[in-house]
């Protein structure tokens, strides 16, 4: 699948105010800027079309784009996040998006779904239940997407862990990289699995973007396997993202 559309937005200077699981520092919003811009340019490398937005200082999180909608070749659908500081942000992005896509679909009010807990494989639409994604959201989401002729399989995201995709990302049709917390469920039988090194589980999070796979910088032995699997990896600065729970694929929507 080739991806011609990207959408970003830059960290707001709010960032410093972002949730987290547990606090490891605040966010240098400056190089934060400098990470994005980094990320935009490699994505653009591809020749993929890339909107980069202008910072939303009411919702610190909302560099984080990938949990306000979910972009199908069907359609765009507007995400219900249950951060409840971050429900708003799907109604601001769904303007953005409208212009590229036309129609929003809009999940049934009544459960919560973030985009960070949402795999899409050529298969099927895997979602992980988490502190941000409920039942009642998955359930929405399917009665949209079912009428697309896709398959949606609930999981469970291990507890420790954010999001579903926290800790996974699929790297071609067929290859899922994964921590071993995550896979350990059995949830990724059938699709052939790589492992992140031990100690290296925070670059599970990566993303396959047309010919590459863009990586956080710092994880050597899983930056070595997967271009020993032939991989073509290119490295962004995570740091400040790191310490707000975000990664490579939070930071932009690809369609
Ligand atoms: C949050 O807690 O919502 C943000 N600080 C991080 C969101 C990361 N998004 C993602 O994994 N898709």
């Amino acid at each position: 699948y080739t991806f011609s559309h990207a959408v970003s937005r830059k960290p707001a200077a709010s960032i410093i105010r972002g949730l987290r699981f547990e606090d490891s520092g605040t966010p240098d919003h400056q190089k934060f800027l400098e990470h994005h811009a980094a990320y935009v340019d490699v994505l653009r490398s591809t020749g993929a079309e890339v909107t980069v937005l202008e910072p939303l200082e009411a919702y610190p999180d909302s560099v984080f784009v990938e949990d306000a909608a979910l972009c199908l070749q069907e359609g765009v659908i507007q995400m219900r996040p249950g951060a409840p500081s971050r429900l708003g942000e799907a109604a601001e992005i769904a303007g953005t998006l409208a212009d590229i896509y036309g129609d929003i679909h809009e999940l049934e009010p009544g459960g919560f779904i973030e985009g960070g807990d949402i795999l899409v494989t050529e298969s099927e639409i895997l979602v992980g239940l988490s502190s941000r994604t409920d039942h009642a959201g998955v359930a929405a989401l399917d009665k949209i997407v079912s009428q697309w002729g896709y398959k949606v399989r609930e999981l469970q995201t291990p507890e420790s862990v954010l999001h579903f995709k926290t800790d996974c990302s699929l790297l071609d049709e067929e290859t899922i990289l994964s921590t071993k917390r995550l896979s350990d469920s059995g949830c990724f039988d059938g699709y052939r699995l790589l492992h992140v090194a031990d100690g290296e589980e925070a670059c599970a999070n990566s993303i396959r973007f047309n010919e590459i796979v863009v990586m956080p910088d710092g994880f050597p032995k899983t930056t070595e396997m997967l271009t020993k699997e032939g991989y073509d990896i290119r490295l962004i600065g995570n740091t400040e993202a790191a310490k707000v729970d975000g990664g490579m694929s939070c930071l932009s929507l690809r369609f």
